[in-house]
């Protein structure tokens, strides 16, 4: 197999999940920052890649991925180790559904072009533009939370990381940039810390990136 490319930027929280999939894995990367704070994600050259203009997107095995999830899911079924999915059906179904709520429901409301639409166009302060941010992880934590509290070990499935904590980790990276209080969510809390202490999980953080001059 030749080095797959991350198009990657350090501080997408996509990219991130990605990151974390890939060094779960084992599968030795090639990072390539795509700056974000420079539109480079907007560039015709990146959109002839990826013609949603957004991180990440893996070439691996001849294929170009996008979409974190669907990235996540192809990296399980092509590499056996260190499963990220439960095989039964119904724990299946539960892990999925943790890992949408935030990938599909918080995440993409708080993405860089619905912030820049709020303050560009719209015309909201940099306050109500946070406001924003913050009520809608808000929203989405408590739900989260009660989901995987139930059935949650050192990780939010179980004893094992699974997609799911590969989304909670940078949700809560997030969540702390924005300083939303985390304190009424010890279950995440719990699996956050834990997957923090995997080796993946560190080197995969924004901090040990390369960060774009
Ligand atoms: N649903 C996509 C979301 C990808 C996404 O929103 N990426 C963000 C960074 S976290 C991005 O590229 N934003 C660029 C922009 O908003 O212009 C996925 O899971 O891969």
């Amino acid at each position: 197999m030749s080095r797959p490319i991350l198009y990657d930027y350090w501080r997408s929280s996509a990219a991130y999940r990605v990151r974390i999939a890939l060094k779960l894995k084992g599968v030795d990367y090639e990072s390539r920052q795509v700056d974000l704070r420079a539109d480079e994600q907007s560039a015709e050259d990146y959109r002839r890649l990826n013609p949603q203009g957004l991180v990440p997107m893996l070439e691996i095995d001849g294929h170009r991925l996008t979409q974190s999830l669907a990235i996540i899911n192809y990296l399980d079924l092509r590499f056996a180790n260190q499963p990220l999915l439960p095989a039964a059906a119904a724990d299946r179904a539960h892990v999925v559904a943790m890992a949408m709520t935030i990938a599909c429901d918080i995440h993409p409301l708080n993405n860089l072009r619905v912030l820049k639409y709020l303050k560009n166009v719209l015309g909201h302060s940099q306050e109500e533009t946070d406001a924003w941010y913050a009520h809608w992880i808000r929203e989405g934590l408590p739900a989260l939370e009660a989901m995987a509290a139930p059935r949650a070990g050192k990780f939010l499935f179980g004893g094992a990381p699974t997609g799911a904590d590969v989304c909670l980790v940078p949700q809560l990276y997030n969540a702390r940039r924005f300083n939303v209080p985390l304190d009424d969510y010890p279950t995440l809390l719990r699996a956050d810390e834990n997957a923090n202490k995997l080796e993946a999980f560190a080197a995969a953080h924004p901090d040990r990136q390369e960060v774009p001059a």
